[in-house]
């Protein structure tokens, strides 16, 4: 059982919100919680799966997604979820990012997006706008940011949202469907940061935030959408395709690893290495 006292976020930080919802979202999913499995790297967000009662692997930083296509792998039973911070999965795990999506497997990857490195005391992150200031970067963010949503997107994902810490109901509804969906659904959640962020506050968000009422089926028009930041910000499912494919790793290896005869894959590496 998991005390509140054994949780280390600062108070007032958007990650209680969204355990709350993830909380009730894993009590009110039809899936046993034996058959899911969190996986995360480092960071104040990839703490979130210790503070669940499910089961995890908490990796390197940037690593979470590696994890999470190896639990996959072993055992495509599983309902996997992926969940890190902006900075964990965006930049020192970009690359997996990127190709974690094109693989077309039925994972969701969750970010608590708080558009800065929290645990390490306020660095910008890929997310930072652009020219903002913080104590580390006291001239002004100088890096374009990236859009993790038109990124994912772009990549193939056929489950595409956005949620925020701040409309805890909105977000339940987003990450029951995402974990739901059959396929790679990929949720970035704004998530102040009450400690380091002093620009993007919940205040901040709630002057901007806008509910998407239809989801573009065009892939176009959701890039468009997912384009939109600044004095609008669209939170909700940006883009879904039920039909997309979605691979399974266990056809791919023709059998979950756990499952296969040892013997025969060394035999055929043997053979192909001659
Ligand atoms: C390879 C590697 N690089 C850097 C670090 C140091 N480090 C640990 S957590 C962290 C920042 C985490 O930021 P983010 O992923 O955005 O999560 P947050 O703490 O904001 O929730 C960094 C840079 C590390 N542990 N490993
Ligand atoms: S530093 Fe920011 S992200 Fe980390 S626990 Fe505190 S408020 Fe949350």
């Amino acid at each position: 059982m998991i005390k509140k006292t054994d949780i280390t976020w600062c108070p007032g930080c958007g990650n209680y919100a969204i355990r709350d919802v993830l909380e009730k979202v894993l009590h009110e999913l039809p899936i046993p919680r034996k058959d899911i499995a969190f996986t995360s790297g480092i960071g104040q967000a990839a703490k979130m799966p210790q503070y669940l009662e499910v089961n995890y692997f908490n990796g390197l930083h940037g690593r979470s997604l590696p994890l999470a296509v190896g639990i996959k792998l072993a055992r495509p039973d599983l309902t996997v979820v992926s969940y890190s911070g902006d900075g964990c999965l965006y930049g020192e795990g970009g690359n997996h990012f990127i190709h974690a999506i094109r693989r077309r497997l039925d994972l969701t990857i969750i970010t608590s997006d708080n558009q800065i490195y929290g645990l390490t005391k306020g660095q910008s992150s890929p997310t930072t706008d652009f020219g903002v200031k913080n104590a580390l970067d006291p001239r002004g963010n100088e890096n374009i940011p990236l859009n993790p949503l038109s990124l994912a997107i772009n990549m193939g994902a056929p489950f595409v949202a956005r949620g925020y810490a701040g409309d805890k109901d909105h977000l339940g509804g987003i990450i029951r469907e995402a974990i739901l969906f059959k396929g790679t659904a990929v949720v970035d959640i704004l998530q102040p940061c009450v400690s380091f962020n002093n620009i993007n506050t919940y205040q901040w968000y709630h002057k901007r935030v806008f509910k998407v009422d239809n989801t573009p089926a065009d892939r176009y028009e959701a890039m468009k959408l997912a384009e939109q930041w600044g004095d609008k910000i669209p939170i909700g499912i940006i883009y879904r395709d039920d039909k997309a494919e979605c691979r399974e790793l266990a056809k791919i290896f023709r059998e979950p690893l756990t499952e296969a005869d040892i013997r025969e894959h060394l035999a055929m590496k043997c053979v192909m290495m001659r």
